[in-house]
């Protein structure tokens, strides 16, 4: 049974795609990259969740595949709660990891380490085309702190700073196993796979 990813981040992918696969589950996942000139939806959203019903709707219109959206973002405590929703587009709008990662290091330049606590937050929407009603919503935390300087070679987007204390290791130090049993995205991932197979039944 085909359900569609609605993302053109590969580093979600190869996690999501991970995560299945530890549970077993039997989907073929197909993402943007498998569709021929998909819609690249505005995330005009002011919530996670605003967001991901925003990518969700778009693409099970666009696809007629159940698809499934995951919109995530980083709150630094010290910067009240930005990046946030604009965690992508931090730097500006060209989306790109190593200006948002640039930016965030200077805007936390001189603040001590127990100062620099931060937040990841997935949220993960589940949409049936047509039957928008119907959506299915989870959500996923995960507390840490951010680095100084970048650590780490693995992961993608903010990972290299984001330093999880009970692992003694920044996300990008992680393997993807690792990393999903303690993400914000692995989190949600873990709720979305208890409730999906009813929900693709109904
Ligand atoms: P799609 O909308 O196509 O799914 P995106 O990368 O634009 O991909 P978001 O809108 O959710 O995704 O933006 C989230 C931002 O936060 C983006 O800059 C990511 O690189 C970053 N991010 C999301 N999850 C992350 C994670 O697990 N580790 C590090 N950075 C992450």
């Amino acid at each position: 049974k085909e359900i569609l990813f609605a993302t053109s981040n590969q580093g979600k992918v190869r996690e999501l795609k991970e995560a299945f696969k530890q549970a077993g589950v039997n989907l073929d996942i197909k993402t943007n990259a498998d569709l021929d000139n998909p819609p690249h939806p505005i995330e005009s959203g002011k919530t996670f969740e605003a967001n991901a019903k925003i990518k969700a709707h778009e693409l099970a219109d666009f696809s007629g595949l159940p698809t499934i959206a995951d919109d995530s973002g980083l709150m630094v405590d010290k910067l009240n709660g930005a990046p946030g929703v604009r965690s992508a587009r931090y730097a500006g709008e060209a989306h790109n990891d190593a200006h948002n990662n640039a930016k965030l290091l200077t805007e936390l330049g001189g603040v001590p380490q127990e100062e620099r606590t931060a937040k990841f937050n997935t949220t993960i929407v589940v949409s049936m085309p047509n039957h928008f009603d119907k959506d299915l919503v989870v959500s996923g935390q995960c507390e840490g702190e951010i680095m100084p300087g970048p650590r780490g070679e693995d992961g993608f987007g903010y990972d290299p700073l984001f330093y999880v204390p009970e692992k003694k290791k920044t996300f990008a130090e992680m393997t993807t196993d690792e990393k999903n049993e303690i993400s914000h995205r692995g989190r949600a991932v873990k709720k979305l796979l208890k409730e999906l197979p009813a929900w693709l039944a109904q």
